[in-house]
């Protein structure tokens, strides 16, 4: 009866480290292990506004915003977002060509709306 409960106890740490184990391991499968570049946007300005960035290497691009509704929009690349206060959007890239790409906001955000640009620049 002793060695039974003995072997239960031993079972149930096992099963205990074990499902540790396995959290763990979806942990890790979950978070990327892709290079993250947080970008704040804020009325009327990107940071950082310039975005260097190496061709066929995966990035995620991490959006937040400190005030209002903005875009991120880089047309030669044809990818665009809303940036959405209170929330964190996240777009993956894979640039798949070396060049300088300017990017923009494309929802009206006030005055200095055409002057909140940037540039991806996309080395070989
Ligand atoms: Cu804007």
């Amino acid at each position: 009866m002793e060695s039974c409960l003995r072997r239960l106890r031993i079972l149930i740490v096992v099963m205990v480290l074990g499902s540790g184990l396995v959290s763990a391991g979806e942990d890790a499968g979950t978070q990327t292990e892709e290079p993250v570049i947080k970008i704040v946007a804020k009325k009327f300005d990107y940071t950082p506004n310039v975005i260097r960035l190496k061709k066929g290497v995966p990035v995620v691009l991490e959006f937040t915003t400190l005030d209002i509704l903005m875009g991120f929009k880089v047309p030669d690349l044809g990818i665009r977002t809303d940036i959405t206060p209170g929330q964190v959007t996240r777009i993956r890239l894979v640039p798949d060509k070396a060049g300088v790409y300017p990017f923009l906001c494309d929802i009206f955000c006030g005055s200095g709306h055409s002057d909140m640009t940037g540039t991806i620049i996309v080395t070989e």
